[in-house]
């Protein structure tokens, strides 16, 4: 989602800047690709993921190896960066980590936004308490093939995270996506 904000922001900051060429001139180069039906970066709803408002809480249920795109090394098809979760600030998130890939133990946290991904963590520290499955460094003891792990947390601080699978190698490979806690109120997903 901010990937194409951003480049969006920039052409406009390229256009703005350009050197007054007449404005009714037809741009030059292929005609702008047509948009998918969901806009990508609005926030959309899914059968996984439910929000109460009442109640303040959310629930998500999250698909490793959804399907094989990145060798399975996905969330609901998703990987390097692409899609996003957002959750409203202070809200309650019970989250079940589901693992369809057949070959693989997968794990999921909620830690900080990172630029690149370490091949391996030596460390897992959730932002929120309790925001990691067990075992999420391991092979062998993460959630395995067939199994699914559900964790609980109080999503208390605003801000852009990531879900993150912290199995070695594979955040590095893309196991990761958008999770942002927003101090509007939003709630939603991005599956694109
Ligand atoms: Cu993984």
């Amino acid at each position: 989602m901010r990937i194409k904000v951003l480049t969006t922001a920039l052409l406009f900051g390229l256009v703005a800047c350009g050197d007054g060429e007449p404005a009714d001139q037809p741009a030059p180069g292929p005609a702008p690709a047509e948009q998918p039906a969901a806009e990508p970066g609005v926030l959309t709803t899914a059968e996984w993921f439910e929000v109460d408002h009442d109640a303040q809480t959310v629930s998500i249920e999250l698909i490793a190896g959804t399907t094989s795109a990145n060798n399975y090394w996905n969330f609901h098809g998703l990987f390097g960066g692409r899609g996003g979760i957002t959750v409203p600030e202070g809200y309650t998130v019970t989250l079940t980590l589901v693992n369809r890939d057949p070959n693989m133990g997968h794990s999921v946290g909620v830690g900080e936004l990172m630029a690149t991904w370490p091949n391996s963590f030596t460390q897992v520290t959730p932002v929120f308490e309790g925001a990691v499955t067990s075992n999420p460094t391991s092979m062998t003891e993460s959630t395995l093939p067939g199994e699914s792990e559900t964790i609980t947390f109080t999503a208390d601080q605003a801000g852009e995270f990531a879900l993150i699978c912290y199995v070695i190698g594979h955040a590095a490979s893309g196991m990761w996506l958008p999770f942002n806690v927003s101090a509007e109120g939003e709630a939603g997903v991005i599956t694109s």
